[in-house]
């Protein structure tokens, strides 16, 4: 197993933190290389000058290896240990590593080959999330890897520059595989990187994978072995009021004095985040699930449901060197849009009606070449209904104790409703009609190729969702319809899927699978 290249942003204070958890017999999620050494790159972007703020704990960056024109990664599912704040181990597993796993970074146009090895006990799989890959590749609960055996997919990265994550998809296992700590990020680049963009790692490009967990005094959670979550998070999805960034709790790290961008996923099992900054500051949104915006977008607020990526610009130059700056969930404020009635009151906990801290930014000296915000990007061709071959319904609803879609469940492989098993033409063009009876709010999924979010009740999408996504929040009582063109090769023998990215509903069966023919 290739060891991951150290990234520039895992500094002296993180190891130094991460060894101290590591002499006790813990990895400290956040010190994922070891320890030892301090990366030559870590004093070039002027981050760890600072002597307030550890660098910001970020997972390392995997380019793979090139061999015969493929570039290939080695992944491995493994059983570990961290201390997630509790003062206790919690069981865990990881990709490469004790909790996460390595950035995954490949170049559009280029071959790439993921191989997996299964090291867990129990089978798994990882599913590429927002990767144009063929069917049998995808990673879902179709292509289960055994404990033991190793998998691997290979394709051309054909898709925009964007920020796709990997997570386990095993069928009724996936919300407690991912909750044990196995996810990571995939950047996806042009050939060359943007020259208008911050795009060091680690250094001005940061990811921040947010989870949240609910952990005991002893280290254990609903999830750990001999526990099963109540029926009530089953349904509400298990949420928790332990905030993790990359991993980490109450994470705190420095950014330059300048701008910064920020790769956020909400990689968390249920909670839906409306992030925004503790002095309300504003900054731009460049990109959301598929790339980039059509121009990037002034705001002070990114709702961000399970599953959902955004990229953001946020301009730390005025900033005293110092100065710390708290990200916060302002959840409060789209409570009554996200949770309805009795059943949404019933489904919603303390956090979703109230403003919570997610992470502190600390904020250091002024990087060497100063980036000035991007005022343009590309144009986005938007489709149009008429551009639709055929229309498809997509039904979400709750109740009798479950979820459904389409008033049913995919509750094993095979046989699978019909209602929920669709064989669509390569090529074509569909107006997906998704419609929300619950009372709470549910973000659905499509794996492959990202879709256009043509309205939301018959209004257009804000400029947040006017670009390219894979994943949708449909509020309840709401109708959001989607243009989706599946492209990709025909293959009758492997689906892809679509599914609530709630990921204790879709164990439930609130998920379906598409067949390109
Ligand atoms: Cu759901």
């Amino acid at each position: 197993m290739s060891r991951a290249p150290r990234s520039p942003g895992l500094g002296r204070r993180t190891f130094l933190h991460g060894c101290g958890a590591a002499g006790a017999g813990l990895l400290l999620p956040g010190a994922f290389a070891g320890c030892g050494d301090t990366p030559a790159g870590a004093a070039d972007g002027g981050v760890d000058a600072d002597d307030r703020a550890p660098p910001w704990p970020v997972p390392p960056l995997d380019d793979g290896e090139v061999a015969g024109g493929v570039r290939v990664f080695r992944l491995e599912l493994q059983p570990g240990a961290v201390d997630l704040g509790a003062g206790a181990a919690t069981a865990s597993y990881g990709v490469n590593g004790a909790y996460l796993g390595p950035t995954l970074r490949v170049r559009r146009g280029e071959r790439v080959r993921l191989e997996v090895t299964n090291s867990l006990a129990e089978p798994s799989t990882l599913h590429w999330h927002g990767m144009a890959v063929p069917a049998r590749g995808d990673g879902g609960p179709y292509q289960s890897i055994a404990a033991g055996a190793t998998w691997s997919t290979e394709f051309e990265v054909d898709q925009r520059a964007m920020t796709a994550w990997y997570h386990p998809h095993q069928m009724h296992e996936t919300a407690r595989q991912v909750y044990m700590g196995m996810a990571g990020l995939i950047y996806v680049e042009e050939p060359t990187p943007p020259a208008d963009l911050p795009s060091t790692y680690g250094v001005d490009d940061l990811p921040l994978v947010i989870q949240d967990r609910r952990i005991a005094a002893d280290g254990t959670h609903p999830y750990s072995a001999g526990n099963t979550p109540a029926m009530h998070d089953l349904m509400a999805g298990l949420k928790g009021e332990l905030m993790l960034v990359n991993g980490v709790p109450a994470a705190r790290g420095a950014v330059p004095r300048g701008l910064v961008r920020l790769r956020v996923l909400n990689g968390s099992n249920a909670r839906t985040y409306h992030l925004g900054f503790a002095d309300d500051r504003s900054f731009l949104q460049i990109a959301s699930d598929g790339g980039r915006l059509a121009a990037p977008l002034p705001t002070t607020r990114v709702l961000l449901a399970p599953g959902e990526r955004a990229e953001l610009l946020v301009d730390f130059s005025a900033d005293a060197a110092g100065t710390s700056v708290g990200l916060r969930s302002y959840s409060g404020e789209v409570y009554p849009t996200l949770f309805t009635g009795m059943m949404g009151a019933n489904l919603a906990d303390a956090l979703d009606r109230t403003t919570f801290d997610v992470a502190t930014f600390v904020v250091g000296p002024p990087p060497a070449a100063p980036f000035a915000p991007p005022t343009a990007f590309e144009p986005i061709v938007r489709g149009s209904a008429s551009d639709a071959a055929r229309t498809r319904d997509v039904t979400l609803s709750m109740g009798m104790g479950s979820v459904f879609l389409n008033g049913t469940r995919m509750t094993a492989l095979e046989p699978v409703p019909a209602a929920i098993s669709f064989q669509i033409p390569a090529g074509d063009t569909e107006l997906w009609v998704v419609t929300n009876t619950s009372g709470m709010a549910h973000p659905l999924h499509v794996h492959n190729q990202p879709f256009q979010v043509l309205d939301l009740d018959g209004a257009p999408p804000p400029p947040s969702l006017a670009g390219w996504k894979d994943t949708v929040l449909v509020a309840p009582g709401q109708v959001v319809r989607l243009l989706i063109s599946f492209a990709g090769a025909p293959d009758t023998e492997y689906p892809y899927m679509f599914h609530c990215h709630i990921l204790e509903h879709e164990d439930h069966g609130m998920m379906g699978r598409f067949f390109l023919v």
